[in-house]
């Protein structure tokens, strides 16, 4: 651990010290006590804002779009294609590219910061991959926290790619204030949207690789899906087709995020899921806590020999539990 304070990286990072941004979004990632300062701090510096705002709402933080799909599907591509309207428009864009099975291979990762190498040398744009593996409550703790540094750095949008569609993906995707789901031209014929669970988390659609065959009967497969799921709280997400290769549609797909966040921000939808999110993540960090806890107190010699007499049949799980648990609760 060097010398300086969560305070003093946050003050550089808000001065543009990319190297402090990313110390701090390293402390995030590997989690401990660091990285609680660097949230801790954070809370600090927005408390502070707060009150400067006298009771301002949140809606002018930096707002986060989370791009997720299957791998291949183009999500990189169409980021690469997003920062770039974004940069026209003189936004401050951050981009998270979150590979929770890899975080040392090179080969996504690697390929997408070639795929994203226009912006290498633009101070408006910030890209991260950032890991998860061995990390306590995984990405889905560091992923909020990563933003959360982002948007006290004053980033205007932060995206956040996920790598492919698994559980964990499809929650920090989620997890975003506009989700979009990216799926191209018979990519499992939408059903394969649908069994992944994105059809709940999905706010905007996108059918890329629109340039292929396929595209509009898609297109028709998903809206068909949208008819059947009901209730959708005054949101319809909207379908959009684009190539992210060459920028077909990509306006059509910023408007799509734009209606969305104005969507939210108009019914005070946007703080209510923001709460929301916030209440979920405070579950995820007690639970984590717990957990760790719970392999603490089972690690001992005393709790060895009480499973032993469990597995004897001589005592029941229950009384074990309740012995190591009357030893109190420590490391909390
Ligand atoms: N034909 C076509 N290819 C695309 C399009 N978008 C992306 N690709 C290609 O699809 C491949 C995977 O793209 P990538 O952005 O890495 O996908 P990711 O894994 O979802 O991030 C790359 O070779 C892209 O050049 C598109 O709209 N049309
Ligand atoms: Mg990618």
């Amino acid at each position: 651990m060097p010398k300086r304070s969560a305070e003093s990286l946050l003050t550089a990072a808000q001065g543009g010290d990319r190297a402090a941004l990313a110390r701090m979004l390293s402390l995030v990632e590997r989690g401990g006590e660091p990285a609680r300062e660097v949230g801790r701090c954070l809370g600090r510096a927005g408390a502070g804002d707060r009150a400067a705002k006298a009771g301002g709402g949140d809606e002018g933080a930096a707002y986060a779009v989370g791009l997720t799909g299957a791998p291949g599907s183009g999500k990189s591509t169409l980021t690469n294609a997003l920062v770039r309207l974004l940069r026209s428009r003189d936004q401050q864009v951050a981009v998270l590219a979150v590979d929770p099975s890899s975080p040392y291979s090179g080969g996504a990762i690697l390929g997408d910061r070639v795929r994203m190498g226009d912006h290498a040398l633009d101070d408006g744009v910030f890209i991260r991959s950032m890991a998860s593996r061995g990390h306590l409550g995984g990405l889905a703790v560091a992923t909020p926290d990563a933003v959360r540094v982002l948007r006290a750095v004053g980033f205007d949008w932060v995206l956040v790619e996920t790598v492919g569609v698994g559980q964990v993906e499809v929650e920090v995707a989620g997890q975003a204030d506009t989700t979009v789901v990216v799926v191209n031209p018979g990519w499992g014929d939408a059903v394969q949207a649908a069994k992944a669970g994105l059809m709940e988390i999905a706010d905007v659609f996108v059918v890329n690789k629109a340039d292929r065959p396929g595209a509009s009967e898609t297109r028709r497969d998903l809206e068909r899906m949208l008819d059947l799921s009901g209730d959708t709280a005054g949101w319809r997400p909207p379908v959009v087709a684009a190539v992210a290769t060459t920028g077909d549609g990509i306006d059509d797909v910023w408007t799509a995020v734009e209606a969305h966040r104005a969507h939210l921000e108009a019914a005070g939808e946007l703080r209510d899921r923001r709460r929301r999110r916030a209440a979920d993540e405070i579950t995820r960090v007690i639970a984590a806590r717990l957990l760790e806890e719970a392999r603490h107190l089972t690690a001992s010699e005393e709790a060895a020999a009480l499973g032993e007499e469990v597995a004897d049949g001589r005592l029941d799980p229950w009384s074990a539990a309740d012995h190591l648990l009357d030893r109190g609760v420590k490391n909390l």
